[in-house]
């Protein structure tokens, strides 16, 4: 089997199984453990337990890889291979009992930036809904055995995914884009996990997807999910402290780097 295989189904392994603890501890009631950035930016005890079960894992499985995680930091690689973690994408969907949240694995080869590393597997899972995508470099994006595809037409507009940061300052300027797309819409949605907007512009479930801000590990695995399920994906203002990404199918993608073109 080849390496890129081999690392999606150990990603996807590992997913399921913290997606498991993930859920199991949303059910036993969640217990706030500190706040990040801003009052609004919170991590829960189950982040971090769910990002250690991750960690051990992998560190038993392939111990001279690399680590990025939300909450324990990063370890370099000496295999070349680092693994992009967010235990819990959708943090404050979570809180809430919102079931749109997931654990999202990534295995990258390079310079962990995105835009530089080259992504070769990922695992997305939204436990509470019971659906596990994954994708291997060269080998297509699956949702529980049912390969993917990107919307390619959409004659009605775009249905189109965003998302908002933490920081009240910024969401003016956020606004005004979404304004700005929403020319080429038929509506938004705004989910609050940006790993399971990428998988659902992989799933045909969104046709385009656009947010600043967005951390390594909240677009790791799912800009691959995208890539591999035909679409494209890019990072804009990539020196800029909030980078754009910008996700979809070659149409929705390349109206929304016109349409972004205009703003700037
Ligand atoms: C979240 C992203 C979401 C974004 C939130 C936050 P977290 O990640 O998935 O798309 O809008 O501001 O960054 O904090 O739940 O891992």
């Amino acid at each position: 089997m080849s390496l890129e295989l081999d690392l999606r189904d150990l990603a996807a392994d590992i997913a399921r199984e913290a997606g498991e603890l993930a859920r199991r501890r949303r059910q036993e009631g969640v217990s706030l453990a500190a706040t990040k950035t801003t009052l609004s930016d919170i991590v829960t005890e189950a982040d971090r337990e769910v990002e250690e079960l991750i960690r051990t894992r992998l560190r038993a499985e392939r111990p001279g890889d690399g680590f990025l995680g939300e909450e324990s930091g990063a370890a370099s690689s000496e295999t070349g291979i680092t693994w992009v973690v967010d235990p819990i994408d959708g943090t404050v969907n979570y809180a809430y009992g919102i079931p749109l949240y997931n654990v999202s694995i990534a295995a990258v080869r390079g310079v962990v930036e995105p835009g530089s590393w080259e992504a070769l597997a990922a695992a997305v899972v939204a436990p509470a809904l019971g659906e596990l995508f994954t994708a291997a470099r060269g080998e297509g994006s699956w949702l529980d055995g049912v390969r993917l595809a990107v919307s390619t037409e959409v004659p009605a507009g775009a249905l189109l995914g965003t998302g908002f940061g933490y920081d009240p300052e910024t969401h003016d300027g956020d606004l005004l884009t979404v304004r700005r797309v929403m020319t080429m819409a038929r509506d938004l949605r705004r989910m609050g996990a940006a790993a399971l907007d990428l998988a659902y512009v992989a799933a045909g479930r969104l046709d385009g997807y656009l947010e600043r801000g967005l951390k390594p590990w909240d677009m790791a695995a799912g800009a691959l999910l995208v890539e591999e399920a035909g679409g494209r994906v890019s990072l804009l203002d990539v020196e800029s402290p909030r980078p754009m990404l910008v996700a979809g199918g070659t149409l929705v993608h390349g109206r929304l780097l016109n349409l972004l073109a205009e703003e700037s």
